[in-house]
């Protein structure tokens, strides 16, 4: 038994196939491709199939991109924006997808969607779950960047009460197996400044959309 890991894990389960790697994430190598993403497929507010602006912006790197409006939620390789494929995915980007999941137990991830999102102070996200990717058995992997959220982990079902995780720069989660189909959200952003970009939170989440 190693004497620091039981101090401090590199892997903390969360149950259920979930799993915490805190500051597994080295944010200023991945903040450095941020700008040109960004460039070539501008952050934006989805509208809802229901016709509801959400509260958090985002766009996409990858070979696909989740996207929103009122035809419903689905995957596309072309960012409806400017009809042009999404800007490619980093190597760094794919390297830490492919170091964390194998870390949490998940081997031969490879990632082909990467949304990016952005929180201001107070914005939240509403529990939901993800399913819109062909193949669940895949986990998504997330790292958070800039000021600290608390994510909520919930069950199966909405509603219920919800693991809270506090999540700071660097920290990754991992997550597959039953917790994979949770409903999960994200409380309203505290008020915080990151000394690099300002009072912000980015959370990259990737996946394997086909
Ligand atoms: C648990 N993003 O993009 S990341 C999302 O902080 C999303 O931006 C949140 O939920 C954020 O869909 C949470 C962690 C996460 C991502 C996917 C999950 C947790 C998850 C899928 C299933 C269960
Ligand atoms: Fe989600």
């Amino acid at each position: 038994m190693d004497l620091f890991a039981s101090i401090r894990p590199e892997v903390e389960p969360l149950g259920q196939g979930a799993y915490l790697l805190p500051g597994f994430a080295d944010t200023d190598a991945l903040l450095a491709h941020i700008p040109a993403l960004l460039d070539a497929a501008p952050l934006r507010r989805m509208m809802t199939p229901g016709g509801r602006q959400m509260n958090v912006a985002m766009s996409n790197t990858g070979q696909y991109g989740w996207v929103s409006d009122a035809r419903g939620y689905r995957y596309d390789a072309a960012d409806p924006m400017s009809g042009e494929p999404w800007p490619a995915m980093p190597l760094d980007f794919i390297s830490l997808a492919k170091q964390a999941s194998k870390k949490a137990g998940y081997d031969g991830f490879e990632p082909d969607v990467c949304l990016i999102n952005r929180y201001e102070v107070g914005t939240k996200l509403t529990p939901h779950i993800d399913q819109d990717e062909a193949d669940k058995s895949w986990p998504i992997v997330s790292v958070s960047i800039g000021i600290p959220a608390v994510f909520q982990l919930y069950g199966p079902t909405r509603g219920g009460k919800a693991q809270n995780i506090a999540l700071t720069d660097g920290d990754v989660m991992v997550l597959g197996g039953e917790a994979r189909l949770f409903y999960h959200g994200v409380k309203p952003i505290a008020a915080a400044t990151d000394p690099r970009f300002g009072p912000v939170r980015y959370n990259l989440t990737f996946r394997r959309a086909r």
